[in-house]
């Protein structure tokens, strides 16, 4: 199998969600440090514009967004799985939840005043500028919540969270771990590593223990890659065959015509290409690079939107 090349950067959660999963299914993989703002000419070299992190990578295929790329590696590495029967509808649902819902209320708590220079690190006033400026531009006319109600909300949810693990259980749904133990997990995680913040979790006994759990998953073994050879790596391999995934036509779009795809809630940059699969749950674009070469870019159903392009 070709390697699994991780575009991303050290403070991002979503990241954090697939470092752990590659720590709980023991996968190797390469790591590509990419910048946290914009430009970010490697990365959009490989997904044609898409700019959020992280991305994932396997040879000429590019998978865009956590929940897609989550699936792909429970089908490379179906055990231990991410979706253990009987909470496999329960625990994406949840996973969906916390990838939205908690993670936005945890991010309007965590990046008060007092904790901004401990999320960031050592940055300057310009770059944290750079980076502020950088946020309100991709997250544009997105509902922003007010720190008194991100406050109350997040305990809110902490409290029910805690609830879940009354009773000693080790995971959110049980005794097995599941994809929602890593969305929550992120959201938390982000919010734990800032001093100035971290007190709001001291509350909640059984979520910290069950985070140090998950915690204890690690990130298995990576290796460093840079972002030319990783560009190299997708110019010099040939995409997936998408003729493997059903076609379930749902836009009237016929497989070829070129499309543009884009997330539905922020980040609203289209990627262009043909598309070549659309399928239950996914949408990939092929298109072609001047640096990357010919690549299939994959997005997940739930979260995107397509259009026909002009
Ligand atoms: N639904 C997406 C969310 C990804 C996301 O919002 N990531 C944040 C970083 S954790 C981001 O893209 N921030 C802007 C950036 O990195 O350019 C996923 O599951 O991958």
């Amino acid at each position: 199998m070709s390697d699994i090349i991780f575009h991303h950067y050290p403070i991002s959660p979503f990241s954090e969600k697939i470092r752990l999963i590659f720590g709980f299914k023991q996968l190797k993989w390469k790591s590509v440090m990419i910048p946290s703002i914009l430009p970010k000419p490697d990365v959009t070299a490989l997904t044609g514009g898409y700019r959020r992190t992280p991305v994932m990578q396997i040879g000429a295929d590019i998978y865009c967004d956590t929940a897609l790329i989550a699936d792909v590696l429970e089908k490379l590495a179906p055990t231990p799985s991410l979706y253990p029967a009987p909470v496999a509808g329960l625990s994406r649902t949840l996973a969906q939840w916390a990838d939205t819902t908690l993670f936005w209320t945890a991010i309007a708590y965590t990046f008060q005043p007092s904790a901004i220079s401990g999320i960031l690190g050592d940055v300057t006033p310009e770059q944290m500028k750079a980076f502020s400026a950088d946020r309100a531009a991709m997250r544009a006319n997105a509902p922003r919540m007010s720190l008194p109600e991100a406050t109350g909300q997040l305990k809110e949810y902490l409290r029910r969270l805690e609830d879940m693990l009354v009773g000693g259980s080790s995971f959110l749904l049980g005794e097995q771990a599941s994809i929602a133990d890593f969305s929550v997990y992120h959201a938390l995680w982000f919010a734990r590593r800032v001093p100035a913040v971290a007190g709001i979790l001291d509350a909640y006994p059984n979520l910290l223990a069950w985070m140090d759990g998950i915690a204890a998953f690690g990130h298995h073994q990576f290796d460093k890659m840079g972002s030319e050879q990783a560009l190299e790596i997708a110019r010099s391999a040939t995409p997936a065959n998408a003729a493997e995934y059903a076609f379930v036509d749902t836009h009237g779009i016929a497989l070829g015509e070129r499309v543009s795809v884009m997330p539905t809630d922020y980040a609203l940059d289209p990627v262009v290409g043909e598309l070549a699969i659309c399928s239950d749950n996914q949408i990939a674009v092929q298109r072609s690079d001047e640096r990357a070469g010919v690549v299939l870019v994959h997005f997940p159903r739930v979260g995107f939107q397509m259009k026909r392009a002009d």
